[in-house]
């Protein structure tokens, strides 16, 4: 769960209530602290009784059934509808609303909610806003397109508090967090003539510093920012002991197309998948699928 799938699913959440509609927004896991602002409500999947049948169900942010995971049967009752911006999008749903050219669902949901002619308050706002910002990394990717920033002008305009929401999301962390940093920087290694640049955060790393699972996102972009690196990739050990890894690139790399090769996914520039092996393995593996995809793009 990050930013724009809590966003987006909580500003339909609220829309829909406003036009009278039974909603509910389910989740498979608690939200992370710092989504806590955010005001919307959310179920547990197991909070929710197993004979449970929607009418419709929405798929927010997702791109394929796995990161549905045990909640597709939820699927199977009803309408289901896909609402996402991700380039690898499988559309598993009845109906499958996926625009690959808006950096966030939230531009997606921005409209849909403006179509339904319900008007957009401060908690919706801040919701879209908050999706919107979230995977855009502040407006700064390359993702951010000019209907963004109108997008975006148009919820401030309601009057939402973007300084307070922007220190929420991009300028606070954990200790814990920062901590695990520290070890990322620590393990920092270089490839391709420094084209590439890796962490690998072990179960121990992590431990040590104390940080959950959830201060591990937002760690991603650490290892693209270093100057002449067009690929950032980072290793995390999670407590399942799978490997979750996740790909940024800067300027020419579809690190979707990587993600891909291990049944994972993403946009161009931002992109993931999870290995069950070892960590030597998985490191060995992803950085050669990186080389030969600069190989391949520069003859
Ligand atoms: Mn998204």
């Amino acid at each position: 769960v990050d930013g724009d799938c809590l966003g987006s699913s909580f500003a339909l959440f609220l829309a829909l209530k406003k036009a009278g509609k039974k909603v509910s927004v389910v989740l498979e896991e608690r939200i992370p602290k710092t989504f806590n602002f955010l005001p919307g409500e959310y179920l547990l999947l197991d909070e929710l009784s197993q004979d449970t049948v929607f009418d419709i169900v929405i798929c927010i942010d997702s791109s394929d059934e796995k990161r549905i995971n045990k909640r597709l049967f939820l699927l199977e009752g009803g309408k289901s509808i896909n609402i996402d911006h991700h380039i690898s999008n499988t559309e598993y749903a009845m109906y499958n609303y996926v625009d690959a050219s808006c950096s966030a669902t939230g531009e997606i949901v921005f409209d849909i909610i403006n179509y339904l002619k319900i008007p957009i308050n401060i908690d919706i706002a801040i919701n879209l806003y908050t999706a919107i910002a979230s995977d855009t990394g502040g407006f700064r990717y390359s993702n951010t397109t000019a209907n963004t920033h109108i997008v975006a002008a148009s919820l401030i305009s309601v009057g939402i508090n973007i300084a307070k929401v922007n220190r929420i999301i991009f300028d606070t962390i954990s200790i814990f967090k920062l901590k695990l940093i520290s070890e990322a920087i620590d393990n920092l290694e270089l490839y391709e003539n420094g084209k590439i640049a890796v962490i690998a955060l072990g179960r121990d790393m992590i431990e040590n510093a104390g940080a959950l699972e959830e201060d591990m996102d937002g760690l991603s972009s650490f290892p693209r920012s270093v100057e002449g690196v067009e690929v950032g990739i980072i290793l995390t050990e999670r407590e399942n002991g799978k490997i979750r890894i996740s790909f940024r690139s800067n300027e020419y790399i579809d690190v979707a197309k990587v993600a891909m090769k291990f049944g994972g996914g993403g946009h161009k520039r931002a992109g993931g998948c999870t290995l069950e092996t070892d960590m030597l393995t998985a490191k060995k593996e992803v950085i050669g699928a990186v080389i030969s995809e600069i190989k391949g793009d520069n003859g």
